[in-house]
């Protein structure tokens, strides 16, 4: 079903709906569950951005892995909120509700999408919020999360635009821009410092604490470049092989082939009534 001249919404049995995007610079591909980008494509190069794993499940049963979720109120297991009982879901709620298109309009050659989730309401979240994901399809990829305190007391947030690239070999991969302190989560979230020379050897999960705002993606075939605004950390994430050998939805050797560089609001933003804060990242 065409949604405007460049969306159609694709429904299939036992498969969640998807915005299929083609306009005369990109092509995209946006799951309704989870308000979850899967794939883009500019028609300069034809090259894929984005890395989907090809045991991602696509039924809606989970969320899904690979293409950028999109991870909030929380980021990980840090809810902000004292009244946890420990079982909230990592990342968030709303990666794994279906969201609904709010607009989509074509402007010059690129193509806006807004989307909404079922609720941005949910345990774990102290406060009342409004929730709008703004997708930007054109010779880059802009994602922008709004949230709007819309209730009468303040609340602090976290989340991520938890973007997983595509890359030929994580061996042969390195990141530029990045600078200062990491906690680095496989040594229990111990502080060090930025290597100079930023390569993949082992699994790599870390909180970069400086929220720089051009990161390079650097392979022999391609340099991406990924703008971060409104975050506070950028986080850098690569399971290697024993991690991907446990993820049910990740192939054994998975991790060769991609990488995520993730604009994050880890350390929490807190907002008062009427404020709006709005997470940005940008593709090229
Ligand atoms: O962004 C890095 C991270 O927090 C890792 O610790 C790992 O858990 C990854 O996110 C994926 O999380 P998920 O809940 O999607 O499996």
């Amino acid at each position: 079903m065409h949604l405007s001249k460049t969306v159609t919404l694709i429904s299939t049995s036992n498969q969640f709906d998807v915005l299929s995007v083609d306009n005369a610079t990109a092509q995209a591909r946006i799951s309704l569950y989870g308000g979850h980008i899967l794939s883009f494509m500019p028609k300069s190069d034809q090259r894929e951005r984005l890395w989907l794993s090809e045991k991602a499940v696509l039924n809606g049963s989970k969320a899904i892995r690979g293409g950028i979720p999109i991870c909030w109120p929380w980021f990980g297991d840090n809810t902000f909120s004292k009244a946890t009982n420990g079982t909230l879901p990592a990342h968030g709620y709303v990666r794994n509700q279906t969201w609904h298109v709010i607009s989509c309009e074509e402007i010059a050659d690129t193509t806006k999408i807004c989307l909404k989730p079922e609720s941005a309401m949910g345990s774990g979240l102290t406060g009342t919020a409004d929730l709008l994901l703004s997708i930007t399809i054109g010779h880059t990829l802009n994602v922008e999360l709004t949230t709007t305190n819309i209730g009468t007391k303040a609340f602090t947030f976290g989340g991520a635009l938890h973007s997983y690239f595509a890359v030929t070999d994580i061996m042969q991969t390195q990141l530029t821009g990045l600078s200062g302190e990491y906690l680095d989560r496989p040594t229990n979230m111990s502080s060090k410092q930025t290597p100079v020379t930023y390569l993949f050897e082992q699994e790599t999960d870390r909180v970069h604490l400086n929220p720089v705002e051009n990161t390079q993606i650097v392979t022999p075939e391609f340099t991406f470049n990924v703008q971060s605004f409104g975050h506070d950390s950028l986080v850098v994430w690569n399971p290697w092989i024993d991690k991907s050998v446990a993820l049910g939805d990740m192939s054994v050797d998975g991790y060769k082939t991609m990488v995520c560089v993730e604009t994050a609001v880890t350390q929490g933003i807190t907002l008062t009534p009427n404020q709006q804060h709005k997470l940005l990242q940008v593709i090229a």
